[in-house]
């Protein structure tokens, strides 16, 4: 779900309840938190907080959304305030050339809108239902770059656990249109090198901690029971080209 797709969905959530009407998508909705004044919306989950357990547990994702997510939207319309021009261009283009931001606002804009992308990326790929395994043109992409699905997975899941401190490990279409594993500090992108995610997983203890503490391979390992598969073949379409 795109930015735009979100408010559709808000605003069509909003039309239910002043018609009196409670449909599946507002039986669904979390309370949203208060929205910022800016150009940045923090977007709606899709999905209630306990729809992913008991991999990823109810309060983790509430704290997640309503809060991290919030503050990285937060934060970004405070950098738009300062730089009007952060509002006006498309997310992926101020991400992808990260040198056209003032210097004054630079690490701010990689860090909060960066955080805002990775987290609206890692809502959508998550899902309680959609399919459980790679099929089609991704699994032919993932077998011939990697051997399988597992040994795949064997190295996000390396490339997760081996990120020292906090950051995302992700399966990308890199600029050569090959695929690749990759991880990123902070709230880095993959877009600033050029390469196009497929799927991404959270790696900062935020993610994981209430219910994994220290023990982030084990939510990596459960994090792939989250994953939407027919959201990474649509995400691998797009990279594609
Ligand atoms: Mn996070």
């Amino acid at each position: 779900m795109n930015r735009r797709q979100s408010l559709r969905l808000i605003a069509g959530a909003v039309g239910a309840i002043a018609a009196g009407g409670l449909s599946r998508s507002v039986a669904f909705a979390q309370t949203a938190p208060a929205q910022p004044a800016g150009p940045f919306k923090l977007p709606p989950l899709g999905y209630a907080f306990s729809a992913l357990e008991p991999h990823i547990d109810a309060q983790t994702m509430e704290i997640h959304h309503d809060r991290h997510h919030a503050a990285y939207v937060n934060n970004a319309n405070q950098l738009a305030a300062r730089w009007p021009e952060l509002g006006k261009m498309p997310i992926e283009q101020i991400l992808s050339d990260l040198s056209k931001v003032p210097d004054a606002i630079r690490t701010g804009v990689r860090n909060n809108v960066g955080g805002d992308w990775n987290h609206t990326f890692f809502w959508e790929l998550m899902t309680p239902g959609g399919a459980r395994e790679p099929s089609g043109d991704l699994k032919a992409a993932i077998d011939s770059s990697f051997g399988g699905t597992k040994e795949m997975m064997d190295k996000v899941n390396a490339a997760g656990g081996g990120r020292f401190g906090s950051g995302w490990a992700w399966l990308v279409v890199d600029k050569d249109k090959k695929l690749d594993v990759i991880s990123t500090a902070n709230q880095d992108t993959p877009l600033e090198l050029g390469a196009k995610p497929v799927l991404g997983v959270d790696v900062w203890e935020h993610a994981y901690y209430l219910k994994y503490q220290n023990r982030r391979a084990d939510y990596l390992k459960a994090w792939w029971n989250t994953v939407n598969w027919d959201k990474a073949a649509a995400n691998y379409k797009t990279a594609k080209g």
